[in-house]
């Protein structure tokens, strides 16, 4: 878990430095090397680990717009993620999906850019390893601030009404863009959502990553042994903006110191140690960790870019007659580089 949390912390800050090369001083949101919104997860790593550690590749995980840790902790392919950020050719999706919609199938991983997409898939997968007799299951991570969403709530109803191996992990990082949570939701944990549809909720009210793994033990063996959905909600922290650019105006310096001084990753090792771990031994994990996101990173980077036609290709399935013979109404070859 520690591994996971620290390539997933470092992951962040070397995309942040690649996201801002060219972007600057207007802010061209499509310039350099990561074009398109970027929104990281710094602070949020527990929430992932603790949970991904029990799971397995044949367990699906559908995750939001704020992918990195989750994606990182199920075991998707660092490289190929890496290269779909960058657009280029060799990414999980011939770099089409970008960081808010990864894909990949071997360890069924996938992210939606809406929030609350993923709910009901995770219904679909739980259904689905309900119906073919596997003991499988499947999670679905949500932000606080899609709660409300019909997708959510309506997934909850499917899941307890057909007993349904799912797990939804709500992580609650206080914010919502720049709505903060209690001015839209008149709940104060958002695991209590769960009550009304008669499943348990749990809430995990600190971003300690041992914690988190001991709830999820219980959530993802009440799933795996066919008893049914469970809500998971974790207090993270959310230390950078919504999307990097965000100047978050909105959003008080002690709050944002608040959320900088809690660091779950620290909180982590410090319990390691204190359960006897050395600091060679950490330190090994983390430069190990470094390494090997340096080494994706470089990789995708020497990617070709995808052939701009390519860009009608996987578009459909049964395209209507005539759409993949149309000529291009715009100059693609132009835009190559965007
Ligand atoms: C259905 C839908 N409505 C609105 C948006 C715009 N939007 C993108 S992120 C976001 C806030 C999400 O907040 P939360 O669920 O708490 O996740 P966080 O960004 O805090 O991780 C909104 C409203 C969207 N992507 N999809
Ligand atoms: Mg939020």
């Amino acid at each position: 878990m520690y591994a996971d949390m620290v390539t997933a912390r470092y992951y962040e800050e070397r995309l942040q430095e690649e996201y801002l090369e060219g972007k600057q001083p207007a802010f061209d949101i499509s310039a350099g090397p990561i074009p398109g919104e970027l929104h990281l997860a710094a602070g949020q790593e527990a929430a992932a680990a603790g949970v991904c550690h029990h799971l397995r590749d044949d367990d699906v995980v559908t995750a939001p717009h704020r992918p990195h840790h989750v994606a990182i902790a199920k075991g998707v392919d660092l490289k190929r993620m890496t290269a779909e950020i960058f657009g280029r050719e060799t990414g999980l999706s011939s770099g089409k999906g970008g960081h808010m919609h990864l894909f990949d199938p071997d360890v069924n991983f996938a992210c939606s850019g809406i929030i609350a997409q993923g709910c009901p898939p995770a219904a679909g997968a739980g259904l689905a390893a309900k119906k073919r007799n596997t003991d499988s299951v499947a999670v679905a991570y949500l932000g606080e601030g899609a709660i409300d969403q019909g997708g959510f709530l309506e997934s909850l109803n499917l899941a307890a009404v057909h007993d349904l191996p799912v797990v939804f992990v709500v992580e609650d990082n206080d914010w919502a863009i720049s709505m903060p949570q209690e001015r839209v939701t008149d709940v104060e944990r958002p695991a209590s959502r769960a009550g009304g549809f008669d499943m348990p909720g749990i809430s995990v009210d600190h971003d300690d990553a041992i914690a988190v793994y001991e709830a999820a033990r219980e959530a993802v063996g009440r799933a795996r042994d066919g008893n049914g959905p469970t809500v998971l909600s974790v207090q993270v922290h959310r230390r950078m903006g919504h999307f990097m650019g965000d100047p978050q105006s909105y959003r008080s310096e002690a709050d944002q110191e608040a959320a900088t001084a809690r660091d779950s990753v620290e909180r982590l090792a410090a319990d390691l140690r204190a359960d006897g771990v050395d600091d060679d031994t950490l330190e090994d994990i983390r430069v190990a960790a470094h390494d090997r996101v340096d080494e994706a990173i470089a990789w995708a980077k020497e990617q070709p870019k995808p052939d701009p036609e390519a860009a009608y290709e996987d578009a459909f399935v049964n395209p209507p007659s005539g759409v993949t013979d149309t000529e291009p109404e715009f100059d693609l070859a132009g835009g190559a580089d965007r």
